[in-house]
């Protein structure tokens, strides 16, 4: 299974909406907490070619996202295999 990243805030329901879905895969996941880390979430910005919000989710070197492209790899049946 490849490492996944995800950035995530506390009071985010995106962020547990992501990581409640890759639980239910049996997928283990790094978490970034940038609550209180403003310089970390500018780093995740940047390395998620702009963009701001949280989560921000890698499978491996793959930047899936969001949780919205997350949910949309796993109905177009794409989820499955990336975390294979
Ligand atoms: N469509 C995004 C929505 C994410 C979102 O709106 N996250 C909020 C926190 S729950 C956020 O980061 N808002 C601040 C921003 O967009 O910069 C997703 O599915 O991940």
């Amino acid at each position: 299974m490849p490492t996944i990243k995800i950035y995530s805030t506390k009071l985010c329901p995106f962020c547990y909406a992501a990581k409640s879905l890759l639980t239910k895969k049996g997928a283990a996941y790094e978490e970034i907490d940038v609550t209180f880390d403003p310089s970390t979430r500018a780093k995740m910005s940047e390395l998620a070619g702009g963009r701001t919000s949280v989560p921000q989710i890698w499978i491996g070197e793959r930047h899936v996202g969001g949780f919205d492209d997350l949910n949309a790899l796993e109905a177009a049946g794409e989820l499955d295999p990336l975390l294979a």
